[in-house]
């Protein structure tokens, strides 16, 4: 059939097993084709094939809720809504977004990017279903990584025993996050997992076996499963337990989901899936390389990305201080795979866990670990209490890398990293930090370890730097907690930090302007002896952050001024109130009028 003609999923339910099946290899084929040439999540997508267009023939959705754990696995259900058509727009600047979007179909009906919320979100719909007397089921589809999660548990602990509502989880189970799962519950299912082997047995004996034997060996099944599975953590907290199965047998998927429907028990149905199915690198790709793809043909960027500087900065840095790193599941992403092989002692995944991941930094702290805790800025606000009460109010010294801060482009709003500043401002003792260059990098990241007795953040952008240096020749200088004069002026004061600072000179070139700007490197405290220098020069201050504006640098300014008494004239360019959606980095400073050309617009007034 040709993809291109799906309206919606009613034409599934008239569907052979064999034209299910073909429907799968063509979608499987389309997304090999397609996702390289927009970019996208590639590997999680092949693997839930099967599984969506089980779920769409069975279920009668949007009546039927799906809710998709982070939503980065749904590409699948985009197709058989309907929205194929946009696909050559993924997670292009106002095109078709990469996970579940409310905006764009009645059948998106979660919308998330986080992972772990699809338990507690289950719970949601099939409550107000059961408050409004509304028909149909619940079904969250969660990964075996993000079930990990805090949240899920938390959810996982409610519902087994809600005797008021009913809800279909299924697991999907590829033994992958990004890069592998960690910790005892993964565990856990590798044991259920050694059920696999029945699965592969079934689909021999199907072949060859007549009915009567198959049923009678499938009885035979049940009873060396209960042998080998005496403990189910599942079935003890409540739910009835189903798997684990083959998650790419469509035909085994629909009857089990047909089951499910009929059942009164909310339920646990385990299946088992390959990240990357149909594409042979992906398959074999037990890093995470291919969780996510860049767009195919992309001109090479030179340099590295921060993150992979912050790493390489840490190697170097073990010459000088051993340290501790807690990472929370983003080892590729953060460009932690290769410290993680050499200093196997001092590194450890946590998983998706960044609330216990900050709270063990801090008990690490707390023993004289000297630690050093990688979040994404948008996932650091998951840690939002832990952060504050076991880091920053007992005062211990963990150093806080926050990567991907402020717009962060094609995966949108669930991610961008917007709050950071706001967040750790309120927090008592957090200095808060980012360096403009390289250089400061190192700077700043051996002033965090080696002069700081604070939690100390430091934040760090998505983009690229332009040098790539060898661990063995980072050179760690020691600076003063001070904001530095980038260029001199005598007309207006641009103060920014981080890579922004580079857009302030090239518009104050562009315009020929007479301004000073301002490194402000140390965010938070400000540097109150260069405010009052660059306040009594009576000239207008323009204060540029690419992020949230509410509790950032600005208002801390505007305080200083306010207590002196100042009388300067205050400009400000940040992001007020609004949702950054997806799209290219630079349509979205300029959509949010924080880009070059919005710059010069409010600077040629002070062109003389
Ligand atoms: C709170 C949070 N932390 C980290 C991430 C980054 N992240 C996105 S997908 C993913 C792995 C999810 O693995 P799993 O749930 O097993 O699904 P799979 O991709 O394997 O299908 C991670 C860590 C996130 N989305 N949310």
């Amino acid at each position: 059939m040709n993809l291109f003609d799906i309206k919606d999923p009613s034409f599934l339910k008239k569907l052979s097993d064999k034209e299910l099946k073909a429907l799968a290899s063509d979608i499987r084929s389309f997304l090999i084709e397609n996702i390289p040439k927009t970019g996208g999540h590639l590997s999680s997508n092949l693997g839930t094939i099967e599984l969506i267009i089980a779920l769409h023939y069975v279920f009668d959705s949007p009546e039927d809720a799906f809710i998709f754990d982070v939503g980065h696995q749904a590409y699948t259900h985009k197709i058989l809504t309907g929205r194929i058509n946009e696909f050559s727009t993924l997670r292009h600047t106002d095109g078709l977004s990469g996970y579940i979007n409310y905006q764009e179909s009645p059948h998106d009906q979660w919308e998330s990017g986080h992972s772990g919320t699809s338990l507690s979100a289950l719970m949601g719909i099939l409550y107000a279903k059961h408050i409004k007397k509304e028909a149909g089921e619940g079904i969250a589809i969660i990964g075996d990584a993000s079930i990990t999660n805090g949240m899920s548990f938390e959810a996982l602990n409610l519902l087994g025993t809600d005797k008021n509502v009913k809800g279909i989880i299924i697991l999907n189970d590829n033994e992958m996050s990004i890069s592998r799962s960690v910790g005892s519950f993964s565990m856990a299912l590798t044991r259920f997992r050694s059920m696999k082997l029945f699965i592969k047995m079934k689909r021999f004996w199907q072949i060859v076996l007549p009915k009567f034997i198959l049923n009678f060996l499938g009885r035979v099944k049940r009873g060396l499963r209960g042998f080998f599975q005496r403990q189910n953590i599942f079935e003890d907290m409540g739910y009835m337990y189903v798997g684990p199965t083959d998650g790419h047998d469509i035909k085994g998927l629909i009857y089990n989901l047909q089951r499910m429907k009929k059942i009164k028990k909310s339920v646990v149905f385990h299946i088992i899936t390959e990240k990357g199915k149909g594409h042979f690198e992906a398959e074999q790709d037990k890093i995470g390389t291919f969780h996510g793809v860049s767009k195919q043909g992309e001109p090479k960027k030179i340099g590295i990305s921060w993150s992979e500087l912050i790493s390489l900065n840490m190697d170097a840095l073990q010459e000088h201080v051993k340290t501790f790193v807690v990472m929370p599941a983003m080892a590729v992403g953060a460009h932690f795979m290769e410290f993680s092989k050499k200093y196997p002692d001092r590194y450890i995944d946590v998983g998706i866990a960044e609330e216990h991941a900050a709270t063990m930094a801090a008990s690490l702290a707390h023993q004289g670990i000297p630690v050093f805790l990688p979040l994404y800025a948008t996932f650091a606000q998951r840690a939002f209490d832990q952060i504050l009460n076991d880091i920053a109010r007992s005062n211990h010294h963990v150093v806080i890398g926050i990567d991907r801060a402020g717009i962060v482009g094609e995966d949108g709003s669930t991610h961008q990293g917007l709050f950071d500043v706001s967040m750790f401002y309120l927090m008592p003792h957090v200095v808060i930090t980012m360096p403009y260059n390289e250089k400061e990098v190192s700077e700043l990241l051996y002033y965090g370890f080696m002069k700081q007795n604070n939690p100390f953040v430091m934040r760090y952008p998505r983009g690229v730097v332009a040098s790539s240096p060898k661990v063995e020749d980072i050179k760690f200088e020691e600076i003063e907690p001070v904001w530095t004069v980038l260029e001199q002026g005598k007309e207006i004061v641009l103060i920014s930090y981080g890579p922004s600072l580079d857009l302030l000179k090239a518009v104050k070139q562009d315009l020929k302007l007479d301004a000073m700007i301002v490194n402000a490197r140390f965010i938070k405290p400000i540097d109150e002896d260069m405010m009052h220098q660059l306040a009594r020069l009576g000239k207008p201050i323009l204060v540029y952050e690419e992020l949230a504006n509410s509790g950032s640098l600005y208002p801390q300014i505007l305080k200083f001024m306010a207590k002196n008494a100042y009388k300067n004239q205050m400009l400000e360019m940040s992001i007020t109130e609004q949702v950054v959606e997806h799209g290219f980095y630079h349509d979205m400073l300029k959509k949010h009028q924080m880009d070059f050309d919005a710059v010069k617009n409010i600077l040629k007034d002070y062109v003389i």
